[in-house]
């Protein structure tokens, strides 16, 4: 079920309960504003979330409402994890699902990204 996108942030979302360490995940890398892990219903060969440890739901949040060290450290970790993985030689896709229209199912902002395969004009 797509989430709006907008609104106050649900600190019972998943994604919350992953970074306070009350559910597991697959942890490939974490710095101090983001923690990166496995998909649990991976759509292509490498299918990793990158998520900030701050309360934002969508990408307006996150770059209106962060600060600049979170928003430096948390792409930083998006691109450390690309090279983490192996993926920058053969390149890899980033994409982030905000509200109804593009699916967005977890109202924690996350970017997923995918790789290890050639992925087609478009995926998700
Ligand atoms: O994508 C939300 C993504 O979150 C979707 O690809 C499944 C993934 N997901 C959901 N629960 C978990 C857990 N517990 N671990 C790992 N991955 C998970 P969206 O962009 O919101 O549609």
């Amino acid at each position: 079920m797509a989430v709006s996108g907008r609104g106050p942030y649900d600190p019972q979302n998943i994604f919350a309960k992953i970074l306070r360490g009350e559910i597991p995940c697959r942890k490939v890398y974490e710095n101090d504003y983001a923690l990166a892990f496995h998909d649990i219903a991976p759509q292509a060969p490498v299918h990793v979330l990158v998520i900030p440890k701050g309360p934002y739901v969508s990408f307006a949040d996150f770059s209106q409402a962060a600060g600049d060290a979170e928003i430096a450290g948390f792409t930083r970790a998006v691109g450390h994890v690309a090279g983490l993985l192996g993926l920058d030689e053969d390149g890899y896709r980033l994409l982030a699902n905000m509200g109804v229209a593009a699916g967005q199912e977890v109202p924690h902002f996350h970017v997923h990204l995918f790789g290890g395969a050639a992925l087609g004009p478009m995926l998700h």
